[in-house]
């Protein structure tokens, strides 16, 4: 049986791989960090140990700013497969911890790599990190593809692509099969609620519900790919099963803005929203109660923003057979869907009260 270690194995797309994994029939070890308050919500239900169809679940613990917790992981499991999905992964937070951003996201996968040279691993394990469109920044061309040149505009990103050209480096220097993934916005029902998607749908549900007044948001400009994570962790599988390594865009190649995002959200809860004034003073008045529902706060900008960005996935199409199952509409639909439900508990739970 294969082994495969998950680091971010409580995140958004760690939690949908260790599914796909166990459903391939893996033993696979899923790296959580110790922290004072649980991080396990998205995968409470996965229990440790044989599972139906034969595969494994094991907990271990490490932490990417510690190199002997992970050498401690890769000697006990010597690994076939990491998918390194750890990370500071808060593009807007990495201005206020850029140290720290860098500590994990950069210097993370460096310490990753070195495991598996150092523990003699470089013909056996196999390696994915977990690149970014945001290395794209202040975009050169559009669409992006593996060609585009990079124009980093945070301090994520920057880590990112320090990360990215060590994955590259160790597969030419020492031959380990290490892919970079890179990949545009994907969102999901368990997407991190300070994301712009997930904030969407949750306070649209919650003002639907009656229990939040209004929304507060950033620049709703900005224009991004999003697809839905459980179809870019399938492309994260495919990329270390194939031949040979390799670096791929994942995306699905079409672009809307957080505003567009925003309308369609409120329009499937029955709100027709109206916008009135411009910048920070701008509202969105939902027409038919006159309520204002959205306003904008300068705290949600970012020092540098990223505009624009819309992927090329023809790479990944064409050599990793890759094809991405849900549209736009569908993902925004699983979203709302879910945090109607969700927020229907919440009010249940509250009227008890
Ligand atoms: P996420 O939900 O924020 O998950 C991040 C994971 O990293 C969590 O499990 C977190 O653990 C863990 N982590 C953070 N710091 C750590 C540390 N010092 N040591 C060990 N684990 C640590 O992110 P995601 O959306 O699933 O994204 C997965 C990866 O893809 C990230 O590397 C992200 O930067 C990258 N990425 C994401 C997107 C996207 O649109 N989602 C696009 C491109 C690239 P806790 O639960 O304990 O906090
Ligand atoms: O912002 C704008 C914001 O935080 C998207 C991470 O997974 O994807 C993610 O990074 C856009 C930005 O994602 C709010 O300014 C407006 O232009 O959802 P986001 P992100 O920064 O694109 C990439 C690919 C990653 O790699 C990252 O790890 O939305 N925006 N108003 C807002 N954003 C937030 N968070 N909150 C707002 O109120």
């Amino acid at each position: 049986m294969k082994t495969s270690l998950v680091t971010g194995a409580t995140g958004q797309d760690g939690s949908y791989l260790i599914r796909k994994l166990l459903s391939e029939g893996r033993r696979v070890c899923a790296l959580t960090r110790r922290v004072s308050t649980s991080n396990m919500a998205r995968i409470t239900d996965l229990k440790p140990g044989v599972q139906e169809n034969g595969s494994e679940l094991v907990y271990c613990v490490g932490d990417l700013t510690d190199s002997p917790s992970l050498m401690r992981v890769f000697d006990e499991y010597a690994p076939d497969e990491v998918y390194n999905l750890a990370a500071q992964s808060d593009v807007r937070v990495s201005f206020d911890v850029p140290e720290y951003t860098g500590e994990v996201d950069a210097l993370g996968a460096l310490r990753l790599l070195e495991c598996i040279r150092q523990l003699g691993l470089t013909k056996k394990t196999r390696f994915y990190q977990a690149s970014t469109s945001e290395l794209f920044g202040a975009v050169r061309e559009k669409p992006q593809s593996e060609t585009t040149p990079f124009a980093p505009r945070s301090p994520y990103a920057i880590a990112k692509l320090y990360a990215y050209w060590t994955t590259v480096n160790y597969r030419e220097a020492y031959g380990i099969f290490a892919c970079n993934g890179i990949l545009f916005n994907h969102e999901s029902p368990y997407r991190g609620e300070n994301f712009v998607t997930r904030k969407i749908t949750r306070a649209a549900a919650r003002i639907y519900y009656g229990l939040q007044e209004k929304l507060r948001m950033g620049n709703l400009d900005s224009r991004r790919d999003w697809g839905h994570a459980q179809d870019y962790v399938d492309g994260m599988f495919l990329m270390l099963q194939h031949d040979y390594p390799d670096d791929y865009v994942l995306a699905s190649g079409e672009q809307h803005s957080v505003r567009e995002f925003l309308e369609i959200v409120f329009r499937k809860l029955d709100y027709d929203l109206e916008w009135q004034g411009h910048g920070v003073d701008e509202k969105g008045i939902d027409r038919r109660t006159g309520k204002t529902l959205v306003e904008i706060a300068a705290e949600f900008f970012r020092p540098t923003e990223v505009d624009y960005l819309c992927g090329d996935a023809t790479k990944a199409r064409k050599i990793l057979n890759w094809r991405p199952k849900h549209s736009f509409d569908g993902l925004i639909e699983d979203m709302v869907r879910h945090d109607l439900e969700l927020t229907q508990h919440e009010k249940k739970a509250l009227d008890k009260l």
